[in-house]
């Protein structure tokens, strides 16, 4: 699915803004509800009508909206493009259906051809669901089955597993789009260096009997171009790469043109760079590259889960201010927005998919099969973005404990969830996040490029003793060295209420957040088979309620509006120099 763009052959409108929105938790409204209040469009319902009772609200709701369809889109596609929804959609377009979105965090489409008439107005109404699903590959639970399982004596309302708010709504840009239609409908780029040459390959799907023409410049100039159908090379003399400290981006246009007609053009960024691995170490352009950064979330206060331009600014401004030099998306799919920052900006991200706390008692066939769709439509939508130097399939499977995980079903489950995704995308490197009940004889491993794990040493067990979380740590990283691959720490941290501080080891201090993390760290960067750390998190984040949270998680090194804590300066001066 291509991104949104205005070209000689393609145009859009954005239609986020105010829209209406009426609660439906029996399933008894309509694309004709009648509509109960007002709410901005990208955001979640849930802070936005608190006041009216939604802030828990788990459930269907409409959300409608009216859009003038231009009446130059006559004789086109006219195509609706949701950026995500929290978490399921069914789009209607005057009154009738038009296409859904099953998969949560990821976009979807409607085509609207047939009903919207250019020159008039069009109704949209979007049935948005932020139920949960058992066979979801971020499995839902109903409140009741919460109560009867023993690992989960504390449950969260609204009921929930993971530790992240269970927001509704839209959460990123609706457009209404015109396309022409014959076009090109997906591209995958990939580049391949041979000394200081690069080759570009190009994959386009696209009208039939059509040919595509390429034309790949920098800075203005163009340095190679090709037609070819389907598929065709660039050969690129003297490549800049892309890396961190210069993002070099090439533009990339494709024309397809059948018969003398051009037909569609659409434009695409191409990063020329390598990843790879060598004995414990991630190769970025065949040069050893240690990952500095954070485990994030989409979350800010009112907006909740989603795209929120100013915070998102913010946030990049905070990583690079401290001296980050990745992210990992934890744990879902985040705004391409964000994907084309970093593209901007040089900076590595860690793409996950939407997989968190699968219960492998529970696993079922449609479980895989959404796991399969949910690594297909990530990949299609970011395979052709330079950052992204890795995808991670799952964050803490199995995270019930080691019963749950040595069964044999997850054994299989990820050895397949791993094969499918190398044999869509060979290009990039492969990695899962261990969750430290699950313990590190993780078949999983096998698998992966590389080793990640999460880890609360000295907080979740042996709680306020750093160095005997130190330890431990220590003695797991040492056995981990054993799969001669690098090792990758995906989240270490620790709660702090910003203003506390303590003259000793206190947990939910600002002082020992600092303390644990600076010793952690101490640890991870300089043992021998580690390639990278990541803090859990960048900034506190809402997750529904629970006793061992208070309103929100405080594992941030800044606040939920963006305020350091100690660690933040602590670590500004360990990675930026800065003091
Ligand atoms: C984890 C999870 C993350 C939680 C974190 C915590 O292991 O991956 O989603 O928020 O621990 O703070 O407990």
């Amino acid at each position: 699915m291509l991104r949104t763009q205005r070209t000689e052959t393609r145009d859009y409108v954005e239609v986020s803004g105010l829209w209406g929105f009426a609660p439906d938790p029996k399933g008894e409204l309509g694309p004709d509800a009648l509509l109960t209040h007002e709410l901005a469009v990208p955001g979640s319902w849930n802070e936005q009508l608190a006041e009216a009772g939604f802030m828990a609200y788990v459930g269907a709701a409409w959300l409608t909206r009216e859009v003038f369809v231009p009446q130059h889109f006559s004789g086109r596609r006219i195509v609706l493009r949701f950026g995500s929804a929290g978490y399921t959609a069914d789009v209607y377009a005057n009154g009738e259906q038009a296409g859904e979105g099953r998969l949560p965090y990821l976009p979807f489409e409607a085509d609207v051809t047939s009903v919207a008439v250019p020159g008039e107005v069009m109704r949209i109404a979007v049935r948005v669901s932020n139920e949960e699903h058992p066979d979801g590959i971020t499995p839902g639970v109903s409140l009741e089955d919460y109560r009867r399982w023993d690992a989960a004596k504390a449950e969260y309302f609204p009921a929930t597993r993971p530790d992240f708010y269970p927001y509704g709504g839209l959460h990123r840009p609706v457009y209404l789009m015109a396309l022409p239609e014959e076009r090109i409908e997906a591209i995958r780029v990939e580049t391949a260096l041979e000394g200081s040459s690069a080759e570009v390959s190009v994959e386009a799907v696209h009208a039939h009997d059509a040919v595509l023409s390429a034309e790949l410049s920098l800075r203005g100039e163009v340095v190679a171009s090709g037609e070819g159908a389907g598929k065709l090379t660039l050969a690129v003399e003297s490549a800049e790469l892309w890396a961190p400290e210069s993002p070099t981006l090439y533009d990339l246009e494709l024309r397809l043109v059948k018969g003398g007609e051009l037909l569609d053009v659409v434009r695409q960024k191409v990063g020329i760079r390598t990843i790879d691995t060598r004995g414990h170490e991630i190769l970025l352009n065949g040069k050893p590259i240690f990952l500095k950064g954070f485990g994030r979330h989409e979350d800010s206060d009112v907006a909740g889960r989603a795209l929120n331009l100013p915070v998102m600014v913010k946030d990049f401004g905070l990583m690079e201010w401290v001296g980050a030099n990745s992210f990992r998306t934890s744990h879902y799919p985040y705004a391409e927005e964000q994907l084309e920052w970093a593209d901007r900006h040089g900076v590595l991200v860690i793409s996950e998919i939407a997989s968190v706390n699968l219960d492998f008692r529970q696993v079922s066939h449609a479980t895989r099969v959404n796991h399969f769709a949910a690594i297909e439509a990530q990949m299609a939508r970011d395979r052709n973005h330079p950052s992204v130097i890795m995808w991670s399939l799952a964050n803490e499977p199995g995270y019930l404990g080691e019963n749950e995980y040595r069964r044999p079903e997850a054994a299989d489950y990820m050895a397949a969830i791993f094969a499918h995704a190398r044999s869509l995308d060979s290009s990039r490197l492969l990695t899962h996040a261990n969750v430290q009940y699950a313990g590190i004889e993780d078949s999983a491993f096998e698998h992966s490029d590389v080793i990640g794990i999460n880890r609360y040493r000295g907080w979740y067990d042996s709680p306020a003793q750093i160095e005997r979380g130190v330890a431990h740590l220590k003695e797991e990283l040492d056995t981990l060295t054993q799969h001669g691959k690098p090792i990758c720490i995906w989240e270490f941290g620790a709660d702090a209420v910003h203003g506390e501080h303590a003259t000793y080891d206190q947990m939910f201090t600002e002082d020992f957040q600092r303390d644990f993390i600076e010793a952690q760290l101490d640890l991870f960067e300089s043992h021998p088979a580690v390639a990278g750390a990541h803090i859990w998190n960048l900034c506190d984040f809402m997750t529904a309620q629970h006793h061992r949270r208070v309103v929100v998680n405080r594992k941030g090194v800044f606040t939920r509006d963006r305020k350091p804590k100690r660690a933040a300066f602590m670590l500004r001066k360990r990675w930026s120099g800065d003091a």
